[in-house]
């Protein structure tokens, strides 16, 4: 039964975007975060310091890059992925104060790991292609943000060097760019900052990166978290592929078993390792 003498605002418990409690507020204004997050709030990204030492972040560089040759097939050497448990280091990263402040402002409490990998840019690596990291929600995107992405830049990020690449305040069309927006990327601009930073963006911002001109390895970590929303309320993991076999394909398709998401195989370096289930998964998401 409701309580029916609580006054309205104490039965509302939702709040807008960027509405902190005064404790949160402080938090943020100890970790210096107020700019960054009037930044991210009007441009749809921000950039801040990881707050960590050189020695760290080497080492951080180094583990990836060891990590990536775990990786087997064509992304050996340039991709790893579900890097948490794989070593201790990524543990330290996922819990950095400034992240995980990030991570509650932008995703709320309670939210979820989404993606952890590292990337290897070499010379000559080619940009990506516009998109908005939202790719199985529907447009109009929701007024609450669903996903919070974090590139850890281990080097310099500048446009010759293949940095991340935004179109600021895209967020605000709260869709995903058209073909034609895709190609034009109008207003487009580099992402630069020094090693130690991480550069983040909200779900809707329209971004890509600049080719990699110069020599050596532009190493980054992605690291993505999610709303705790659309989780199942139950969990049907234990009905393995030996359940399944013979039965109508729905029921996989129900557990989630024909999309991307999910994916516990890490020998490949990513999900984009299957390019199939990834289309399927952003078409459906999108029906
Ligand atoms: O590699 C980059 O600079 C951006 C990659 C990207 O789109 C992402 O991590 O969501
Ligand atoms: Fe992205």
């Amino acid at each position: 039964m409701p309580n029916t003498k609580a006054k309205p605002d104490e039965t509302l418990s939702t709040v807008q975007p960027f509405e902190f409690s005064k404790e949160f507020s402080k938090k943020l204004k100890d970790l210096d975060l107020l700019k960054t997050v009037d930044h991210i709030k009007k441009h749809g990204y921000a950039v801040m310091d990881a707050g960590v030492t050189e020695e760290f972040n080497q080492k951080l560089r180094k583990t990836c890059i060891r990590l990536t040759q775990e990786t087997e097939g064509p992304a050996k050497g340039y991709a790893a992925a579900i890097l948490l448990g794989r070593d201790p280091i990524y543990e330290e990263v996922v819990l950095n104060p400034k992240i995980q402040a990030m991570v509650e402002v932008m995703c709320g409490k309670g939210a979820l790991l989404s993606q952890l990998i590292a990337s290897v840019r070499p010379k000559g690596a080619p940009q990506i292609g516009l998109h908005a990291d939202q790719n199985w929600t529907p447009a109009p995107f929701p007024v609450h943000n669903q996903l919070l992405t974090l590139c850890w830049a281990c080097d310099e990020f500048t446009k010759e060097g293949g940095c991340t690449k935004v179109i600021p305040k895209s967020h605000l069309k709260r869709r995903h760019p058209l073909p034609k927006e895709i190609t034009a990327q109008k207003g487009a601009i580099p992402v630069e900052c020094p090693p130690r930073s991480l550069v983040m963006w909200d779900g809707s911002i329209w971004h890509s990166n600049y080719p990699r001109n110069i020599e050596s390895d532009r190493v980054v970590i992605h690291i993505t978290f999610s709303r705790l929303a659309l989780r199942t309320v139950e969990s049907y993991d234990h009905l393995d592929d030996k359940w399944l076999e013979g039965k109508p394909k729905e029921l996989a398709t129900m557990l989630g078993r024909d999309d991307f998401l999910g994916h516990k195989d890490f020998t490949k370096g990513g999900a984009g390792g299957e390019f199939e289930k990834l289309a399927k998964t952003f078409t459906w998401a999108r029906s």
